[in-house]
């Protein structure tokens, strides 16, 4: 498996923080141990099969500028072909363990819904033959009902029972696809289950109709053996103006609203979180307060534009913030960090694709290793202990376990006047991150 990366060694080295090859590893190290277990373990990172491979660097403005060797064939089937190489020789060179894909990412739809199953049954083979012979598995998978211009007015949330029944065809053959490959999570982005006008569209109708696929989806999986967690993964607007899966809170609000608790977790995307006005830190809190931060899409947004702009994850107190997150609740059981980013319209080189992975592994491990430090030295958790403590015992204890009454608290501040004003010292609590991010 050296076609396609040529340029790109057997296997990308670490090589520490003091080498100049910009082919090597400066902190991500698979098996230096953080705590009990080793780097590879705590951070599970997946390749995102679109981006990486199916992206053409394409804008409103104009179309596609990388040129990939894997996509000359003009048969279709030989393209999808050639670009399963590409991704398992990318992989495999990158020391990566995992995949994600869509099914019309690795295999062409076909002219009938029969014809669309048989192409992705013939990829999804030819993927298990590689998953052996490399070790590499699949994270999760899941289906593009958005692409096509039948799901120009949703998928599931279409008005039209037989544009639903194409959505709930493709995920029928995705979840199949999911299961022979071995993945542990299926992911339901919305896609376009959202709307841009309330003239023309009745909300409460739609949110019905998804529930309805995604009950059927949790039927049909556990029916073939799918063991794994599904996923939803919120975004605010992009395509439509208003998706239904806002943010954390909303997607909770709606698994609880339609009895999809139990099967189900969240997939959070750095960079959705930022469109919808959230940092990651605070969609991965949500989530994970809720028992139910299952994955991450990891990637980020550009502070200047309001755009999913998917780049590759480079801030390393972000990175810090979310492996805290991630190491407080014991890690992402089923799920993983997905890199659901892009290298940029100008980042043509196949070897941007290589710098672009390095760096957001980079980026994570150090991540991991400072929220490692900052967890075990409790920098945060002693502080905020001491912040809350007033709710352990006497008026706040009684207020917390419901006996406290409004009056019985009118007459407690009345007796013990103003409250001393206490400083949340945020500042400084900044400063100590700093000092854990440039010293770990
Ligand atoms: C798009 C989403 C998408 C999902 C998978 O904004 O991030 O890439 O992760 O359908
Ligand atoms: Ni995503
Ligand atoms: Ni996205």
């Amino acid at each position: 498996m050296n076609t396609y990366f040529p340029e790109v060694p057997e296997r990308i080295p670490y090589e520490g923080a003091g080498s100049d090859n910009p082919l090597s590893f400066k902190y991500y190290d698979a098996q230096a141990k953080v705590g009990s277990k080793t780097m590879e373990q705590h951070l599970k990172f997946a390749v995102a099969y679109w981006h990486t491979f199916k992206g053409t660097g394409a804008d409103p403005f104009g179309g596609g500028s990388l040129t990939r060797a894997w996509a000359t064939a003009t048969n279709p089937m030989d393209a999808a072909i050639q670009t399963l190489d590409a991704n398992f020789e990318f992989i495999s060179k990158l020391g990566i363990r995992y995949w994600c894909f869509h099914d019309r990412d690795i295999a062409p739809e076909g002219a009938t819904v029969a014809e669309s199953r048989d192409n992705l049954s013939v990829v999804v083979e030819k993927a298990l033959s590689y998953q052996k012979a490399t070790g590499v598995k699949l994270l999760w998978g899941t289906a593009n009902c958005f692409s096509h211009a039948r799901y120009t007015h949703g998928a599931a949330t279409n008005p039209d029972p037989l544009v639903f029944a194409h959505a709930a065809a493709q995920v029928r053959a995705a979840l199949e696809a999911t299961v022979v490959l071995g993945g542990t999570g299926y992911v339901f982005w919305g896609g376009r289950e959202g709307y841009s006008s309330l003239l023309n569209t009745d909300m409460k109708h739609e949110r019905e109709q998804i529930a309805a696929l995604l009950h059927m989806a949790v039927a049909y999986g556990r029916s073939i053996g799918f063991k794994g967690t599904f996923f939803i993964e919120p975004k605010p607007r992009e395509p439509t103006t208003h998706q239904y899966d806002y943010d954390a809170a909303t997607v909770l609000g709606f698994l609880r609203e339609f009895d999809l608790l139990d099967d189900f977790a969240l997939n959070i995307e750095a960079n959705h979180a930022t469109l919808a006005g959230h940092t990651f830190h605070h969609e991965l809190q949500v989530a994970s307060d809720a028992g139910k931060l299952g994955s991450i899409d990891v990637n980020r947004g550009d502070p200047t534009c309001g755009w999913d702009t998917d780049q590759f994850p480079a801030d390393l107190s972000e990175a810090a913030l979310a492996m805290m997150v991630v190491l407080r609740q014991r890690g992402l059981a089923h799920g993983g960090l997905n890199f659901d980013a892009k290298v940029r319209r100008g980042s043509f080189d196949s070897t941007d694709l290589f710098l672009a992975h390095i760096g957001g592994m980079d980026t994570f491990a150090r991540g991991l290793v400072v929220a490692h430090r900052l967890l075990e030295d409790k920098v945060f958790a002693k502080p905020m202990s001491v912040r809350y403590s007033g709710y352990k015992r006497g008026m706040g204890k009684r207020i917390l376990s419901g006996a406290a009454t409004l009056t019985e608290l009118e007459a407690y501040a009345d007796r013990d006047g103003e409250p001393e004003r206490i400083s949340g010292r945020q500042e400084g609590l900044e400063n100590i991150l700093n000092r854990y991010i440039l010293e770990s």
